[in-house]
């Protein structure tokens, strides 16, 4: 992928590459500007966005984890520490900043309305004033790297104002922003105050990309309507004056490659068998996120413990393991649902467990990246519940994993991976009879039923894989601005979203 990449980067004259994100791909620790310590942070982001950075030695904005009294810009950090390949700068926050930026606007007030949780949002003038305040800080530190002439990648919902701030600045050069969560529709979205504002933002870029051809249809019409601006809906495209803004469908891919490898490498394959014999039962029922109420955790247990109630034939039989990743741990609402999480959980193993078998098995970690492999080739169902999902990473690297052609992908028509991962078995997770009904039909499925679906859905994942999305961006800003990326492909103009392969009826 590397080699692949570099040639890419070289044939599309891309020069300089800055990424712009809320977190940086390492947590440092260390006092002031000595950095002791660099961890690799968790997240699909990172692994989409570190190979590229890596292949252009670009430069990454982005927070390493680190709160001091003052707000500051921190130093460069050549990364990894043992043998450096980009370069990180570190945005340090104030303890201020990190409350109402972080958990306040960015978590407590878009996170929730994004995904169209509208009673969850919090609308709050000082967490906006910040939140204004750290996009500026943002969009300083890049201006001062790209120095004028550099392609700026911004991240999320985090950074949404980092665009238009950039062009005030007299930025001229190239900026994409990808969005990695919903983008809600205008009727959710009229609720934000401060729309207008990251609507202008936004818009300062030069291609804005989105997982589904539903986001971009929501993103162009709340702009039709709040900014009056001039739309062109078939080709995704935005009149700005001087300037026209491409709007696209973009679904994030993985390094399927990777993936497939690391599942068939020994050590791996030995962990997988022994977390097998452990669990000890015919069926082993997986679910990996973070610890959000997006994901449907309670929902899922619903559905389980409606499963063990109509299926009794499956108890000892089928476990479930859900590895609950922690995160946003110091905001009231996720510490609240890891305490419903954890009560569902014992309720349901109080009711369904015997001497040798517990139903529910509950982890609240991290794995590492090969643990997690060998749960994806250990694990006979993959169970994703999502009430609502930008996409969904998890559901692709297990499909990637799983190298035999065996496994079964139980995934919520609310993720936005549903749309491209025909083969799937799509559940409605509203719905704890469909969750149960789906989970029995999984468990119970043929092999030569399993290896048709997972034929298929590996085809689409191996197919629109991380190389794909990098070279729609690319492709992407080059049509638009006539610089030489993507050219020599015969490319015409191309449809928002026309990458997003039709979903097949199945279930
Ligand atoms: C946002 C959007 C969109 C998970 N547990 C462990 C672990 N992970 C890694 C997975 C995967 C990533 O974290 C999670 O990505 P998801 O896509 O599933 O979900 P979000 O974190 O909510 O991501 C989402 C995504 O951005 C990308 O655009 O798909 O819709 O919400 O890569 O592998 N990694 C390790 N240990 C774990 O225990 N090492």
């Amino acid at each position: 992928m590397r080699k692949l990449l570099e040639h890419q980067v070289r044939r599309c004259g891309l020069n300089k590459l800055i990424v712009l994100s809320n977190r940086a791909p390492f947590v440092f620790k260390g006092e002031n500007m000595h950095i002791t310590k660099a961890a690799r942070a968790v997240s699909g982001l990172v692994s989409a966005l570190e190979p590229i950075t890596g292949a252009c030695g670009g430069t990454w904005v982005g927070w390493g984890g680190r709160v001091a009294g003052e707000s500051r810009v921190g130093g460069r950090v050549a990364v990894p520490l043992d043998r450096p390949e980009y370069t990180v700068r570190e945005m340090v926050f104030s303890r201020q900043e990190y409350q109402r930026y972080y958990h306040g606007f960015a978590n407590d007030c878009l996170w929730p309305l994004f995904h169209c949780f509208l009673e969850k949002a919090v609308f709050d003038h000082d967490y906006w004033q910040s939140y204004v305040r750290v996009n500026c800080k943002f969009a300083e530190a890049a201006a001062a790297e790209a120095d004028g002439d550099a392609l700026i990648w911004v991240h999320d919902y985090h950074l949404t104002l980092v665009p238009g701030m950039l062009r005030d600045m007299g930025y001229r050069g190239q900026i994409a922003f990808f969005c990695h969560i919903p983008f809600p529709p205008l009727e959710i979205f009229s609720a934000l105050p401060w729309g207008e504002d990251i609507l202008r933002g936004l818009l300062g870029s030069d291609l804005v990309a989105f997982h589904l051809n539903g986001y971009v249809e929501n993103f162009l019409r709340v702009v039709e309507k709040q900014l009056q601006a001039g739309i062109d809906h078939g080709r995704g495209r935005i009149d700005r004056g001087e300037r026209t803004v491409r709007v696209r469908a973009l679904p994030i891919g993985i390094d399927y490659r990777e993936f497939e490898a690391a599942a068939r490498r020994e050590e791996i394959r030995r962990r997988a068998a022994e977390i097998r014999r452990r669990v000890g039962v015919d069926r082993l029922v997986l679910s990996v996120e973070r610890l959000d109420y997006t994901k449907g955790i309670i929902e899922k247990l619903q559905g389980i413990e409606e499963f063990f109630s109509s299926c009794p034939q499956h108890r000892n039989r089928v476990a479930f393991l859900q590895v609950a990743v922690p995160s946003r741990t110091e905001v009231q609402t996720y510490a609240d649902l890891r305490s419903s999480a954890e009560e569902m959980v014992s309720r349901i193993n109080g009711l369904y467990a015997s001497n040798w078998s517990t139903p529910v098995k509950y982890m609240f970690k991290a794995f590492n990246r090969d643990e997690l492999v060998a749960h994806y080739c250990a694990a006979d169902v993959c169970l994703v519940t999502s009430l609502r999902d930008g996409l969904n990473l998890v559901a692709k690297e297990y499909v990637a994993s799983r190298v035999a052609g065996d496994g079964v992908l139980v995934l919520s028509t609310f993720a936005g991976a549903a749309e491209q991962l025909s083969g799937c078995l799509p559940v409605n997770p509203y719905d704890r009879v469909d969750l149960a009904e789906k989970i029995n039909k999984a468990v119970e499925m043929a092999p030569a039923e399993q290896k048709l679906r997972m034929a298929t859905l590996q085809q689409s994942v191996r197919h629109y894989d991380l190389n794909w999305w990098w070279q729609g961006v690319l492709a992407g800003l080059a049509r638009n601005t006539g610089s030489p990326a993507g050219a020599g492909k015969g490319e015409g103009p191309l449809a928002a979203g026309e990458f997003v392969p039709k979903r097949r009826p199945d279930g």
